[in-house]
């Protein structure tokens, strides 16, 4: 008869039980994989924030939100949209709490458009469906999105960041007409659109 060892830790183990060493090895294995995905999350964070901070997503220019009403280019007889001398668009648009001014605009169709926008009391939205106009509208700041729209047609524009509780109301609109149509309107219709 075989004899049987003194040391508990020389006792053949059980069925389905792993080997201290097995398990201190595989333990080292899944720490040395975590602390890889740990310092290459690091070094993704620290690269976006150095890459973004010195490549800005959007232009940042400031601007005063208490007195854009006094003058400079957000006052009333600036917004709208204006022709630029290349034949270019520009519609300007200061988002307040709860509506866009102004409350439409009319925009030719295949022409370069540039919406410049700010708001006057807090952080609100726009957006234009199927289109790449995006932006956030943060006071003190201006937002520039430029776009080309290719079919004439009517954009109702919610704004999509909750400003108030006002907010689901709040909406614009952006008319995109033939070119003719548009050389047609004077500076009061292309920013009334008439019936809005
Ligand atoms: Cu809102």
């Amino acid at each position: 008869m075989a004899e049987q060892p003194t040391s508990p830790m020389l006792l053949p183990l059980a069925d389905g039980i792993v080997p201290q060493e097995v398990v201190a090895r595989t333990e080292k294995r899944w720490l040395t994989a975590m602390t890889v995905v740990l310092i290459l999350m690091m070094v993704v964070v620290v690269l976006t924030s150095t890459v973004g901070a010195l490549h800005p997503a959007s232009n940042v220019e400031v601007v005063q939100p208490l007195t854009l009403h006094l003058g400079g280019e957000f006052a009333e007889s600036n917004l709208g949209t204006a022709l630029e001398p290349d034949g270019s668009a520009t519609v300007r648009l200061i988002a307040e709490q709860y509506d866009f001014v102004p409350h439409c605009v009319q925009v030719p169709v295949q022409t370069p458009v540039k919406f410049r926008l700010t708001s006057a009391d807090v952080v609100h939205g726009f957006l234009l469906p199927n289109t790449n106009v995006n932006t956030m509208v943060v006071p003190g700041f201006v937002a520039e999105v430029r776009t080309q729209f290719r079919q004439v047609g009517e954009y109702n524009m919610p704004c999509h960041e909750f400003c108030g509780l006002g907010h689901h109301g709040m909406w614009t609109h952006v008319i995109v007409v033939d070119r003719d149509v548009f050389a047609g309107l004077g500076p009061f219709e292309r920013t009334r659109c008439g019936h809005k």
